[in-house]
């Protein structure tokens, strides 16, 4: 039961891209990008997949075969021999099937079969994303579950947060936790570490590095947690405090929780980014805080991080239901603090974050 719906959701997958591809003129779709290989194939590696309307082929090397042939759905697995060349393989299987869309023209195999396919060949960076922005039930039903894991890592801070712990100790508790939990750790090229621990002063940066730094008295710790969960990413964030309270920390981090929570009532199907972005920009700029709000309302989320709808000013997508996206303002004050609150949410007629966390201010120490 469960294998036959996994199996209708990859025939549906690829359905939907070779219809993006059909109106390229296009009737193969390949990708050697490891999130799109996995979407299409269930397989997280090295390899490439070729799709057509016979069905989905994966091309992958010795190294990987065995993996591979045990993680795909619905999708044959052609392993090179040891010194065969993947690209002549590749080649060989896509040039007499019609006209084939790429995903990504930078990677040696592509710069081939743009030598030997000529106009052929057409690149797409955007033919997965226009798929894969919308969710269907298996991605939201693991996404739901990566959002449980989150919660437990927040609870577990709770344990942690104390004066004199060091912003990295706190880091690699949550780090180990999290991947004991199931989760894997992503790479992401703008910061370096997939857990933000930003304390006191620190916390002014939206991506502060991980630090020596000890937590002090009455700091403000911001904890963003990027975890991957069977392949897919969930991007949450909380704001601590520790011993006593300034006023204009309260009073900052409830401009920060109602823009948030404005934010995420106004993402529904039919609104635009910029509706969203502006929705919370509004709160933020009416308490006088606008200089201090220095990025972007959300960005799409999924097998990568950072995807496509980006939620910023003026933005002009239109949201629909089934989409993953982050609500995330923050105001920060340089030297001094910064506060940011983040949910992943899905987007639909009564959108709902997938961590229940609690959003109000929590003191400890
Ligand atoms: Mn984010």
């Amino acid at each position: 039961m469960v294998v036959t719906i996994l199996v209708d959701m990859f025939t549906k997958r690829r359905r939907s891209l070779l219809e993006k591809a059909r109106k390229k003129d296009c009737y193969i779709v390949c990708s050697a990008t490891p999130q799109n290989v996995f979407y299409i194939t269930g397989f997280w590696g090295d390899g490439t997949a070729v799709i057509s309307e016979d069905g989905t082929t994966l091309f992958t090397n010795p190294l990987e075969g065995e993996r591979a042939k045990r993680s795909v759905k619905d999708c044959d697995v052609i392993v090179s021999e040891i010194g065969e060349s993947l690209k002549e393989l590749v080649l060989r299987h896509v040039s007499s099937k019609g006209k084939l869309c790429f995903d990504d023209i930078q990677m040696p195999l592509q710069i081939t079969i743009k030598k030997v396919l000529k106009d052929d060949v057409i690149f797409d960076p955007d033919i997965f994303h226009s798929v894969r922005r919308i969710k269907d039930e298996g991605e939201i039903s693991v996404i739901t579950q990566a959002g449980k894991m989150i919660d437990k890592l927040f609870s577990h801070v709770l344990t942690l947060i104390r004066p004199k712990v060091r912003e990295r100790d706190l880091a690699a508790e949550l780090l180990a936790k999290a991947v004991s939990f199931g989760c894997d750790l992503p790479a992401f090229p703008s910061t370096q570490n997939p857990i933000i621990v930003a304390s006191g002063p620190n916390s002014a940066f939206p991506h502060g590095d991980l630090t020596e730094r000890k937590l002090l008295e009455d700091d403000v710790v911001v904890i963003d947690i990027v975890v991957r969960f069977k392949g897919y990413i969930i991007d949450t964030t909380r704001t601590f405090a520790l011993g006593r309270v300034q006023d204009e920390i309260k009073d900052v981090y409830e401009v920060v929780r109602s823009a948030q929570e404005e934010g995420i009532n106004a993402v529904k199907p039919g609104a635009t980014t910029g509706d969203v972005d502006k929705k919370v920009r509004e709160i933020v700029d009416a308490k006088g805080y606008k200089q201090f709000f220095i990025h972007g309302t959300g960005h799409g989320v999924g097998l990568d991080v950072h995807e496509p709808p980006s939620l910023k000013i003026g933005g002009k997508e239109v949201l629909q239901n089934g989409e993953t996206v982050t609500v995330e303002p923050g105001i920060y004050i340089p030297h001094k603090f910064g506060i940011r609150i983040e949910d992943t949410v899905l987007v639909s007629e009564r959108t709902k974050s997938f961590t229940r966390f609690t959003k109000e201010l929590l003191v400890l120490g």
